[in-house]
């Protein structure tokens, strides 16, 4: 239930080792996406939560985003929960993929289904296995990535590690709740995110120190063991690093902690955007160009290099930013088409002031001087540090980077 990018690649898996699938989902343009691949590999596709009577495992694999504000919104997983309910029957595994804070099975979902289904909680199997799909990775996938499982039960607990150990290769490891599987997720999302945020303020702090932060990294991870290079950048994007932490510092505040540490490394991650444009702006009153008459491409819209996905994307941000202090701006990104103010590289750069690096695809690495000098460009700030700086520096144009 649920044929994104985590529901999608088990159908396929699940049906390649040798299952009746049915993906199910609630829009008919992502049902009608998948339809000839579901062909191909004879997996019915429904919109409608019937073929649930029919099924012995139920995976549910529905976004957890957060609302404006940050909140949890655990709507689409209340609502996949009340539509899975009625059609469920007597000894059906249930497993949630969806990525939650501790608490959230068993105090949300759980409650939903005895009471739409009349079942006790004891007449299913019910456990949690958080995805862990990594968009884009080469290496890692949903057949090979080794997993965590935590259920209501022990009996649960064995018929959730039976079915994962039978399409992964991976290794299934078996947790002793629901909430520890829930926390494994938080933990190792928030792992990132606050080690995202100790590079992101040291290069804040070598910029004014003078220090090249990427070249002190470089120098830390030559050290064997235990130190984790983490890069800094103009934000942290996407719908798992900059979300998940959230999950856990709203649950634990309910439950009377507050995580400090967590929030505090939020804060600084969601500044990046604001010191991205705070280092052109710093150029912009050096050469004496007004914001207002300025002319910037913004090069990425995506989140991540080389994919097209743009959710909490910090570009989006900084172009917001940046046109409030009145500058034009040109938003470019091959892969998102539909959002971009020119339609290639060298239209976003004409007669720009400056570009602005926000996304590393691979397609803007050969961005050199001269190709900027060609059209004019002459400062370059560089969102991803993803650029050579000493290239720039010596072809006389005002290279920017963060923390460098
Ligand atoms: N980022 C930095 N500095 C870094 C690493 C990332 O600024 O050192 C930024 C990226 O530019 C991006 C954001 O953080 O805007 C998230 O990047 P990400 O590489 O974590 O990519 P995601 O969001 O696709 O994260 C997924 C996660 N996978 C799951 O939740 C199952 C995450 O756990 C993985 O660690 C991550 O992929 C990965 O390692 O690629």
């Amino acid at each position: 239930m649920g044929l994104g990018y985590v529901g999608w690649p088990l159908a396929l898996l699940a049906r390649k080792k040798g299952y009746e699938v049915t993906g199910i989902d609630i829009s008919a343009e992502k049902i009608a996406e998948r339809a000839a691949e579901a062909k191909k590999h004879r997996i019915d596709l429904s919109q409608s939560f019937e073929p649930i009577r029919e099924s012995d495992v139920v995976v549910v694999c529905v976004p957890t985003p957060v609302h404006e504000n940050h909140e949890p919104d655990l709507d689409p997983l209340r609502a996949a929960s009340e539509s899975i309910a009625p059609h469920l029957k007597r000894g059906t595994l249930l497993l949630i993929e969806s990525t939650v804070n501790p608490g959230v099975c068993e105090e949300i979902v759980l409650p939903l289904i005895t009471k739409g289904s009349g079942l006790k909680a004891e007449d299913i199997y019910f456990a949690h296995c958080p995805e862990r799909i990594n968009p884009g990775d080469p290496e890692w996938h949903v057949g090979n990535i080794p997993r965590v499982v935590g259920a209501l039960n022990a009996g649960s607990l064995r018929k959730a590690i039976a079915f994962y150990e039978s399409i992964l290769s991976g290794g299934v490891m078996p947790l002793t709740s629901l909430k520890e599987a829930e926390a494994v997720k938080m933990v190792e999302n928030s792992f990132r995110d606050i080690n995202i945020a100790f590079v992101n303020e040291l290069a804040m702090s070598f910029s004014k120190l003078g220090i090249d932060v990427m070249n002190v990294i470089k120098g830390a991870s030559t050290k064997p063991f235990s130190f984790m290079a983490h890069y800094p950048g103009c934000g942290v994007g996407g719908h798992c690093i900059p979300v998940d932490p959230y999950y856990l510092i709203t649950y634990a505040k309910q439950n009377g902690f507050t995580h400090r540490f967590l929030a505090m490394a939020r804060d600084v991650n969601n500044k990046m955007p604001q010191f991205t444009v705070e280092r052109l702006l710093e150029v912009f009153e050096e050469k004496g160009v007004r914001p207002e008459s300025a002319r910037v491409a913004v090069l990425g819209i995506a989140y991540k290099p080389n994919i097209d996905d743009y959710r909490e994307s910090p570009a989006l941000v900084i172009n917001d930013l940046l046109q409030k202090k009145g500058v034009k701006v040109i938003a470019y990104d091959p892969n998102v088409p539909h959002l971009s103010e020119a339609k290639n590289l060298k239209e976003a750069l004409s007669g720009a002031d400056a570009v602005v690096i926000a996304t590393a695809h691979d397609g803007f690495m050969k961005l050199t001087p001269s190709v900027l000098k060609k059209e004019g460009v002459h400062i370059v700030i560089d969102g991803r540090n993803c650029l050579s700086k000493e290239r720039f520096v010596e072809a006389g144009m005002t290279y920017r980077g963060i923390g460098r």
